[in-house]
C-alpha cells in the first residue's frame, strides 16, 4: 500500500507533502486518533450460545473430515466488531473443537499457546510433547507455546471443548511459527494420569524434590482437574462467607500464571448472588461451566447457561449474577499487560441493578 499523501492549500507545504509521500513518510500533525483518552475498542460484548455451538460442531462433524482445514475441526468465535477477523476479542482466539469417536487430530506445534476448557464430556486424550493428558468435564488443559500436541478420541462418543489461543498477540508481534509433527503415525497412548500431574500435581504446597528441570516460561503442570478446582472453590466460599469467590490457576512450583500470555481464573457465584462490577485493560473470554444467570458486559446483559462463551473487550465493565449457583471460567491476556506495565483495573463496585437484569437478552 502506498503511503498516504496529505494535501495542503499552501503550494510549498503541498510540495513537501508530495516529497514525504514519495519517501514513505507521514507528518504527525496530520494524523489523528493515534492517542485516545481511553482505549478505543473495536470488539463488542458478545455471547455465543453453547447450545448452538454444540449443534454447529456436530453438524461440522457430519460434514467435514478432521484432516481438512489444518487438521482440526474447529469453529472460531468471531467478534462482530472485529471486521471478520476470527477472534473473540482483539487479543484472544476462542473456538470450539469437535472430535468424533475414533478420530485423531495429528501432532503439530506452534508458537501461539493454547488452553482447553471442557464444559461437558470426557474420553479424549491430548498428548503434549508425548505426555497423555485426559480431558474431562471442568478440566483445564494447557498446550504451551511450541509444545507438540495431538488429540485422539478412542471411544465411540464425540467430544467438544473450548480452545483459547493467544494467536492475535503472537501474530501482532510477527512471531508465529508452525511445524507439523515428526511422524505421520498418530500417537494414541492413554494413561490414567499424565507425567506432568505425577510430578507436579501432588497437591497444595507439595512439590517434588529432585524433579526434572522446570520449563522456563510456563507452569510444569499441564492439567488442572475439576475435582481439585471444585473442592477449592467450595472451601473458599465457605471460608470467605461471601456470595461469590474466584480462584486463579497457577504454576504450582513458582507461583504466577500458568502461561506468560494467558491468565486463567474460575469464579463460583451462589444462587441469588452477584459479583462486583469491574473492568481492566486487555481482553477476556468467559465460559459458563455450571448454572444459569445473567452476565452483564458493558451495556449488554446476557442470560447464560452452561457452554456459553462470552467476549469481554478491553476496559469494558462486567459482572455475573447467578440465578442457580454458577461456575464461570475466565481467561485474559492480563500477564501480557502486567509484564509490560500496561495493566489498569477499576472496580465499579455495585452489583448489577435489578432494572438492568430485567432487560437481559437470550
Ligand atoms: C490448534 O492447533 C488447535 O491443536 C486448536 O487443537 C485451535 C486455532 C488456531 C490455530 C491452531 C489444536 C487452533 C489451533
Amino acid at each position: 500500500m502506498a503511503t498516504r499523501r496529505f494535501s495542503a492549500t499552501d503550494p510549498e507545504l503541498d510540495e513537501l507533502y508530495g516529497h514525504l509521500a514519495a519517501r514513505s513518510v507521514q507528518p504527525l500533525w496530520e494524523l489523528s486518533g493515534l492517542l485516545t483518552r481511553e482505549p478505543r475498542v473495536a470488539g463488542v460484548p458478545f455471547r455465543w450460545a453453547g447450545r448452538e455451538l454444540r449443534e454447529l460442531g456436530a453438524r461440522a462433524g457430519d460434514l467435514v473430515p478432521v484432516d481438512r482445514g489444518g487438521d482440526r475441526r474447529v469453529l472460531a468465535c468471531c467478534n462482530p466488531g472485529l471486521g471478520g477477523a476470527p477472534y473473540a476479542v482483539s487479543t484472544l482466539w476462542a473456538a470450539v473443537q469437535y472430535l468424533r469417536g475414533h478420530e485423531v487430530a495429528p501432532a503439530h506445534r506452534h508458537t501461539p499457546a493454547a488452553l482447553r476448557f471442557i464444559v461437558e464430556g470426557e474420553g479424549v486424550w491430548t498428548l503434549v510433547d508425548g505426555d497423555p493428558l485426559h480431558m474431562g468435564t471442568g478440566d483445564l488443559v494447557l498446550t504451551p507455546s511450541w509444545t507438540f500436541h495431538e488429540h485422539h478420541n478412542p471411544g465411540d462418543r464425540p467430544m467438544i471443548w473450548m480452545d483459547v489461543l493467544d494467536l492475535p498477540v503472537v501474530a501482532a508481534l510477527d512471531a508465529v511459527f508452525f511445524e507439523e509433527g515428526p511422524s505421520e503415525q498418530a500417537d494414541t497412548r492413554t494413561a490414567p494420569r499424565s507425567d506432568s500431574e505425577g510430578w507436579f500435581g501432588g497437591g497444595p504446597g507439595l512439590t517434588p524434590v529432585g524433579a526434572p528441570a522446570l520449563p522456563a516460561h510456563r507452569s510444569p503442570l499441564l492439567a488442572y482437574r475439576w475435582a481439585d478446582t471444585d473442592r477449592a472453590l467450595s472451601a473458599l466460599l465457605d471460608t470467605a462467607g461471601t456470595g461469590s469467590a474466584a480462584l486463579r490457576y497457577g504454576d504450582p512450583v513458582r507461583g504466577g500464571d500458568v502461561m506468560p500470555t494467558m491468565r486463567c481464573e474460575i469464579a463460583r457465584v451462589r444462587a441469588g448472588a452477584s459479583t462486583g462490577t469491574a473492568r481492566q485493560t486487555g481482553g477476556r473470554v468467559l465460559c459458563v461451566l455450571h448454572g444459569t444467570g445473567e452476565i452483564a458486559i458493558g451495556d449488554q446483559v446476557f442470560t447464560v447457561e452452561p457452554g456459553d462463551i462470552l467476549a469481554v473487550p478491553s476496559w469494558t465493565p462486567w459482572a455475573v449474577h447467578a440465578t442457580e449457583e454458577t461456575d464461570v471460567f475466565s481467561t485474559s491476556d492480563a500477564p501480557v499487560l502486567e509484564s509490560l506495565g500496561l495493566m489498569r483495573t477499576e472496580t465499579l463496585g455495585a452489583p448489577l441493578p435489578t432494572a438492568v437484569l430485567a432487560g437481559a437478552q437470550r
